[in-house]
């Protein structure tokens, strides 16, 4: 038999193999206490929490029927990673590639992963609910070996918690109260959904550790005590071994990694993990910052000690080389270079912006204005300004330069890609100017770029990335830290309209034009739904108006302590644990760069009262 012949029986194989797998899970609310220090309500699926690890193999297809099983808030999914392959409209977010599913709704998420393997996973992509707990492990196997050696698979996800749920924080985030756009600060981390959490191993063993921060904020630093860690995967992507003591893991990042355990099994180990509270903007005394967990050779051992490190010497994921021994694309055709700011506008609410543009949803997703536009998909104009959206050539290669004016760091998510990370750039000091990306001035970009779907971006600098326009389809490209989505730090990438309206795998199911119906959202028009004048935006959604001419911050800061002062009068409730801080007045001022000696503007402060009138209570 010809060596041809041979593999096409190995491909008709493959295809016999490949298997559909059908889950029905719906919504809904279930009380955990995860951390052991407070019980609440968490979102599960069926009545049950933590959600399901799925699994499937490459080449399979998932149905994954999502009911809403909520009475009061609609819900949607999303498979953080998954290239979705002329499938975009089963990638998930909210108003970029379907209508939000409303209570007592199903939409069923159908889609066949063609050439992915790997660690990924699920959550909702609607406001505040994979905070709640609505994420797990999504785990592609391959359908070769992998390329390396192991005896056991373990999976172990990370995370901050909160004692508060979404509905308290987010309004209190979003207010003119917290003009500096604090985050809330979390109540605690888990560990694997847990608190000292104990992983049994067994002596001599190499397990292949999937590791998935599955939070809504903070960075955490994991280190083992006399173990390492052989990194072999980030975010799906086989790497060149790296071995290291201690990773650095965002929000959304996942790291595959060898941990080999020793024979003496008469003592554990500590596994620690540590927040980066470089992200915090108050560390109450309650919060315990660095959480130790065993690797237990035998529970007949001591309890082990929390261990500590003199530097957080992390490995750089930058330097590390794709498997594929992919080299750096070419010179960019198309290049997007975005600031990054937050600010405030009228209403006193902090919000985040790329070129200032805070992304405000439109009135009809983006996909389904490509797929109703016909040719003025092609024109940017149609998604309407404040869903800052670009329109790619298919593929162009596209370089996605972030300038980062703000002080804190940004984990950034490409959907529907992996990205090559060019260049990332390390502020020498803190006290440095923010530092911008030239193009004709720029260290040399590595030969084989590392390639991910989640990056960190440092404050006051920049990261270039760099990805082929290969995949038709609406892909969102945001923060993934979730209070800076939702204060609008995103952009939109529409991909070959043409293509996606070419392709009888991209179109609207019957089911999405129901889900549309169901939760009165268009599912045909432009940004403002106008299905006549595709060009015609008038009525569109925009972001809130600018503070006024002449407004100074300093206005926000003495509205917000008068205010302030009146409520931490009437009640001693903590504001995110703002009441602990003892010069938050003075903070406050830094942060918006005010001289609190200077008078006060109190006509000012009047015309903010009168353009927040809607979010004071
Ligand atoms: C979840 O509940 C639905 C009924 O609401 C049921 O049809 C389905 O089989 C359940 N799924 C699992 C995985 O138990
Ligand atoms: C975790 O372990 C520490 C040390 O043994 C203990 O003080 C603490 O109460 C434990 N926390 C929980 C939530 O079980
Ligand atoms: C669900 O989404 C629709 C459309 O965006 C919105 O009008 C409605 O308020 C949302 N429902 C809830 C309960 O938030
Ligand atoms: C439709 O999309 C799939 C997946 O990207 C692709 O393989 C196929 O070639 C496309 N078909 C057409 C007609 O463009
Ligand atoms: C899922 O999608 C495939 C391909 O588009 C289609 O053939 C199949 O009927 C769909 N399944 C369901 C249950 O709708
Ligand atoms: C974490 O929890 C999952 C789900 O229960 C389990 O499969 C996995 O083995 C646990 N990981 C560790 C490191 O114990
Ligand atoms: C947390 O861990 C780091 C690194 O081991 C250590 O430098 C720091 O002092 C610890 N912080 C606390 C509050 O224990
Ligand atoms: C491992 O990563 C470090 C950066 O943290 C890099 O300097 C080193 O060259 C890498 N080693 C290998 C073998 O890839
Ligand atoms: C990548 O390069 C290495 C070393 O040159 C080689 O061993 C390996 O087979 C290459 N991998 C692929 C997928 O081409
Ligand atoms: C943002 O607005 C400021 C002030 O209006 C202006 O100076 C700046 O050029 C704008 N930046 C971009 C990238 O549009
Ligand atoms: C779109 O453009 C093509 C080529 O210019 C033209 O043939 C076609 O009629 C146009 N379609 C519409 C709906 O305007
Ligand atoms: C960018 O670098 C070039 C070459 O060094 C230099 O001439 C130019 O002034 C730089 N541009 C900016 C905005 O700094
Ligand atoms: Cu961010």
């Amino acid at each position: 038999m010809k060596v041809s012949n041979i593999l096409s029986l190995f491909s008709l194989l493959a295809v016999t193999f490949a298997k559909t797998h059908t889950w029905y899970y719906e919504t809904g609310w279930v009380t955990a206490n995860p951390d052991g220090m407070y019980e609440r309500e968490v979102i599960g699926f069926n009545g049950t929490w933590p959600l399901p690890i799925l699994r499937i193999t490459k080449g399979d297809t998932v149905n994954l029927y999502l009911k809403n099983g909520f009475t009061d808030r609609n819900t949607s999914l999303h498979f953080h990673g998954l290239f979705q392959e002329g499938s975009s409209q089963m990638d998930g977010p909210e108003m970029v590639t379907q209508c939000p599913i409303a209570p007592g709704d199903t939409f069923l998420y159908n889609f066949t992963v063609t050439d992915q393997a790997g660690t990924y996973w699920y959550h909702s992509h609607t406001s505040g609910q994979y905070g709640e707990g609505m994420r797990a492990a999504f785990i592609i196997d391959d359908t070769e070996d992998l390329p390396f050696d192991y005896d056991e698979e373990v999976i172990l996800t990370v995370s901050e918690w909160y004692h508060d749920t979404s509905d308290v924080l987010m309004p209190q985030f979003l207010s003119v109260y917290n003009p500096t756009g604090a985050e809330p600060i979390p109540s605690s981390i888990l560990f694997n959904d847990s608190y000292n959490y104990s992983w049994d191993v067994k002596p001599d063993t190499t397990y292949y550790l999937r590791i998935v921060n599955v939070g809504r904020f903070v960075s955490q630093y994991l280190y083992m005590e006399d173990h390492d860690f052989e990194v072999v995967e980030v975010d799906g992507v086989w790497v060149d071994s790296n071995t290291t003591s201690m990773i650095y893991i965002t929000t959304a990042q996942r790291y595959g990694v060898l941990v080999k355990t020793k024979s003496d099994t008469s003592k554990n180990y500590a596994f620690m993990a540590g927040i980066d509270t470089d992200m915090l903007d108050t560390i109450p005394s309650s919060l315990t910052l660095n959480t130790t967990n065993t690797i237990s050779y035998s529970s007949d051992n001591d309890a082990v000690e929390s261990y500590t490190v003199d530097d957080y010497d992390f490995l750089d994921d930058f330097y590390l080389k794709p498997k594929s021994n992919t080299t750096l694309f070419d010179d960019p055709d198309y290049t997007i270079t975005v600031d990054v700011a937050m600010d405030n506008l009228n209403n006193g609410v902090n919000y985040a912006f790329f070129n200032n543009i805070t992304y405000t949803r439109p009135k009809v997703p983006t996909l389904h204005t490509v797929l109703s536009a016909g040719n003025d998909s092609a024109d940017a104009v149609v998604y309407g300004t404040n869903t800052h959206s670009f329109v790619l050539q298919h593929n162009d290669v596209v370089d996605i330069v972030v300038n980062n004016f703000d002080t804190g760091k940004h984990p950034f998510h490409l959907h529907g890609h992996i990205f090559q990370v060019i260049e990332r750039y390390a502020p020498v000091d803190d006290d440095d100017d923010p530092v911008t990306y030239n193009v004709s001035d720029h260290a040399a970009f590595p030969d084989y770029p590392m390639m991910r779907d989640t990056v960190y971006l440092n404050p006051q600098a920049y990261i270039v990335l760099r990805f082929k326009a290969d995949n038709p389809g609406v892909w969102f490209f945001h923060c993934h830290i979730e209070w800076h989505l939702d204060q609008g730090l995103a952009l939109v990438l529409v991909e070959a309209p043409e293509l996606i309206q070419s392709n009888d795998t991209q179109q609207l199911t019957q089911n999405h034009i129901d889900v549309c119906n169901n939760v009165g959202v268009a599912y045909e028009g432009n940004a403002a739904a106008n299905t006549k004048d595709y060009l015609d935006i008038t009525g569109q959604n925009v972001q809130v108006k600018n503070l006024p001419a002449g407004f100074t911050a300093r206005g926000i800061v003495a509205l917000v302590f008068s205010a302030l002062t009146a409520i931490l009068g009437l009640c001693t409730i903590g504001f995110y644990g703002m009441s602990d801080i003892k010069d938050i007045e003075e903070r406050v001022a830094r942060d918006l760069d005010v001289d609190l000696d200077s008078d006060k503007e109190d006509d000012v402060n009047e015309e903010i009262v009168d353009g927040s009138s809607s979010s004071t209570r």
